[in-house]
């Protein structure tokens, strides 16, 4: 990809006021986190994960479900933020430093944009990292990693199988998440979509709300998305590349 191209997204970004970033799991893909819709490897090769991501598959199957969340869950502990994970919490540093307002929206469970320096990402679908008893809801701490959960499935202090606090396709999303999220889409003038297939309601459908509004919008994946026609800017590559370099562009010494 020439200079040219990341020219008019670049400039954008250094000219805007009000920036959001939705965040998918491409964005974690060069950390060694395996997108949702990859196949999955080993012992969890015959499994589909859009099977296991439901409260029917729960309380089916606990066992199975929280086992599945554990071995991610220690996946992740054992990852580390890359490039794009870095580039993006230099990206609201650069914004901030500018009077502007930044929010990372983030659809992954990895807590990896945390570890990275983001500031409070709103994780609309929770984190694989907490967890909480599937009645009362209440926080029950998992062991430290790399130790996985003695029993499956862990049982709370009220006597009820424990649960990720991640959210299963059918289950709202945390009301102060989607708040938090159309607060700063209303007011947003420019949003990059990263590493999201954009296929997953609601935040397929930020683009659509920003580009309705009047944002301009960047996409950054290896391939289109159902939302490839209605963003301004494809910058087409791995994020932890096209971040990086987006940045410089946009915010090299004047
Ligand atoms: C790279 C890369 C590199 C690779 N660099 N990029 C409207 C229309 C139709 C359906 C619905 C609708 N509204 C709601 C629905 C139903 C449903 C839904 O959207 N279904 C669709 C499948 C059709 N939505 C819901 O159920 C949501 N709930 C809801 O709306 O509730 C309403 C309600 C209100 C009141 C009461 C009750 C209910 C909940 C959705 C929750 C999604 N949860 C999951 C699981 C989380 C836990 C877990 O991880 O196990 O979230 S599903 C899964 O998909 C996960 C992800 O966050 C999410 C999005 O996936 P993502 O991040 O885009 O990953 P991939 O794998 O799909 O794509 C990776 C991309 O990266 C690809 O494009 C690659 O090309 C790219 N890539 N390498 C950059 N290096």
């Amino acid at each position: 990809m020439d200079d040219q191209t990341f020219a008019q997204p670049a400039t954008a970004l250094r000219d805007a006021r009000s920036v959001v970033v939705l965040t998918g799991a491409g964005v974690s893909a060069e950390s060694g986190i395996p997108t949702f819709r990859d196949t999955m490897e080993g012992l969890w090769a015959s499994f589909d994960p859009q099977q296991l991501a439901t409260p029917e598959a729960f309380a089916r199957d606990p066992e199975l479900v929280t086992r599945w969340y554990d071995h991610r869950r220690l996946g992740c502990a054992a990852c580390e933020p890359n490039a794009g994970h870095l580039a993006l919490a230099r990206m609201e540093r650069e914004i901030c430093a500018l009077g502007g307002s930044f929010t990372l929206l983030t659809q992954n469970v990895d807590g990896l944009h945390t570890r990275a320096g983001s500031t409070d990402p709103v994780e609309l679908h929770g984190s694989v990292m907490t967890w909480r008893c599937s009645q009362t809801n209440r926080p029950v701490t998992p062991p430290p990693p790399p130790e996985p959960w003695p029993d499956f499935p862990p049982i709370s202090p009220a006597g009820a199988p424990a649960r990720p606090d991640v959210v299963w396709f059918g289950e709202a999303l945390p009301e102060t998440a989607l708040e938090r999220s159309f607060a700063a889409l209303e007011s947003c003038d420019l949003l990059l979509s990263v590493g999201t297939s954009s296929v997953v309601y609601p935040a397929a459908g930020f683009i659509e709300l920003d580009a309705a509004n009047g944002a301009r919008t960047i996409e950054v994946n290896p391939q289109d998305t159902p939302m490839s026609s209605n963003v301004t800017w494809a910058l087409r590559g791995k994020s932890a590349q096209i971040l990086p370099r987006l940045i410089a562009e946009a915010f090299r010494a004047q």
